[in-house]
């Protein structure tokens, strides 16, 4: 197509600067950014005065179309990302889980799901066993796939769960193709002791879902695959970090140098476990995710551990299940479909927590939300600026009006909101050069969607070879000893 558009007299702001400029794209590209444009009149003009004209969210964790604890999630890759693009976001990336093992059966089958997209894409590849052959499809997703990072759990015994064992040959494996290792930190077999405990005690509800994993567990974890991979000497990417204890970890590591990445959720900067407790299954059931959302005051400290950049970009870990699916768990918590919703929810959320109450600038909103993500996943500036030559992934804010989330009038298939009543403001999306929501208007199209390869990226591993070689220097030779005795 050759759609043309200009987007006049707003507030152009990426994650380095801000001005305000006009916004041409064509054919889906970012142009021109400059101010006072003129155009012909065949070019649809959206007036962005008094606004902000940002890079679309990309969302660094969802769960689409999942099969996960016996059932599967009910936003697919076309209700999810039509959810995602009402709320701003143009991008996300999901976690190809291997299916009997197979990580090149694993892609196909997401290949299949994904073909009815109405967004841009990318996938990470879940890591659930570790041999010879997953060790080679690991570099065909690397070399051939577009795949450049692997997401090993600490948790989930049983069925996703890897041993320290399997996560040493998986982070090696992820140092020598140059991808990112990333960890889902909570001691799985500790869980499972908790989940025991709270059983034999008689706590059966949702609450017995958070006491049974406390923090100090997630604490370890991430403390335990951050010492892996520093022992390894790779970079670590720590999803969905919920805990003071696992922050504390994340900024004792970065402090002495360690490249570790960590990835608030909005479930756990915005929310806290009080839910769970409520007397009514249902609204307490949708809280239930894992890590669980934990205490109040968890929350404040990643919020302030985001705004100081402990912790680098935010995710929703966005996996939902409807009230029936739910109610799976109703004698047991331990059989409620672990996920909260996000995706739709999550630049609304990161705006009204985050820079309304002026923690973070509206240049590290953009850095937050959508440019950390794309360089850390190597693909800026193709993603996640406003800059000639990007792609055309762009919304509107209006800081001056909001409108009420609430799951009436939300565009995910799932029919609760954790999010229920909070506050919006995000009014335009603009995904691949099209208008896609407007006045509260979606006009998605399946299969629009692209599928953005992710190339491996050795600038985060470049020095790793210089400082192996220099601790490898630094030991003393080997004591040479006779075998023969006097
Ligand atoms: N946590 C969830 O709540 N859902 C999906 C997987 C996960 O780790
Ligand atoms: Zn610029
Ligand atoms: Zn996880
Ligand atoms: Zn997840």
């Amino acid at each position: 197509s050759s759609t043309k558009l200009l987007i006049k007299g707003g507030t152009v702001v990426n994650a380095h600067h801000q001005e305000v400029a006009d916004v041409y794209v064509e054919d889906g590209i970012i142009v021109a950014v400059k101010p006072d444009l003129k155009v012909t009149d065949d070019v649809k003009v959206i007036d962005a005065t008094g606004k902000f004209v940002m890079p679309g969210g990309i969302d660094p964790h969802t769960h689409l179309a999942m099969e996960f604890m016996g059932t599967e999630t009910i936003d697919d890759f076309f209700s999810g990302q039509a959810a995602a693009l009402a709320g701003g976001t143009t991008m996300h990336i999901d976690f190809v889980i291997p299916v009997n093992g197979s990580l090149i059966a694993g892609l196909e089958s997401y290949e299949e799901k994904a073909k009815k997209s109405c967004m841009d894409y990318g996938f990470h590849m879940a890591i659930t066993k570790f041999d010879d052959s997953v060790s080679r499809d690991m570099e065909i997703m690397v070399k051939e796939k577009g795949i450049n990072s692997f997401k090993f759990f600490l948790a989930y015994k049983g069925s996703l769960m890897v041993n320290d064992e399997l996560l040493l040959e998986g982070l090696k494996r992820c140092k020598s193709l140059g991808a990112l290792a990333m960890v889902h930190a909570e001691n799985g077999d500790a869980v499972f002791e908790g989940q025991k405990r709270m059983i034999q005690l008689g706590i059966t509800g949702p609450e017995g879902h958070a006491l049974s994993r406390p923090p100090l567990l997630e604490g370890e974890a991430t403390a335990r695959a951050i010492r892996l991979a520093g022992f390894v000497n790779t970079p670590l990417y720590v999803v969905h970090v919920m805990s003071i204890d696992a922050m504390e970890e994340i900024a004792k590591a970065r402090k002495s140098g360690q490249r570790v990445v960590g990835e608030p959720v909005v479930s756990g900067l915005v929310l806290d476990d009080s839910g769970l407790w409520d007397s009514d299954f249902a609204t307490a059931s949708k809280f239930v995710m894992s890590p669980p959302i934990r205490a109040a005051g968890h929350n404040k400290v990643l919020q302030g551990a985001l705004s100081n950049g402990v912790l680098q970009l935010v995710g929703t870990d966005h996996c939902v299940f409807n009230s029936t699916q739910k109610a799976f768990g109703i004698d047991d918590f331990r059989k409620i479909p672990n996920g909260v919703n996000g995706i739709e929810e999550r630049m609304h959320l990161v705006w009204d927590t985050m820079v309304e109450s002026g923690q973070i600038s509206i240049n590290d909103f953009v850095r937050v939300t959508s440019t950390e993500c794309a360089r850390v996943f190597n693909i800026y500036p193709r993603k996640g600026a406003i800059i000639a030559g990007s792609d055309a992934d762009i919304i509107i804010l209006n800081p001056n009006s909001s409108f009420e989330i609430n799951a009436r009038s939300h565009h995910s298939r799932t029919d609760t909101n954790v999010y229920e009543g909070r506050r919006g403001k995000v009014e335009v999306t603009i995904a691949g050069g099209r208008v896609v929501w407007e006045n509260n208007e979606l006009k998605v199209v399946p299969g629009s969607g692209k599928y953005i390869e992710m190339p491996p990226f050795n600038y985060l591993f470049s020095g790793i070879d210089k400082a192996d070689a220099s601790y490898l220097s630094s030991l003393n030779a080997p004591v040479k000893r006779s075998k023969s005795t006097t």
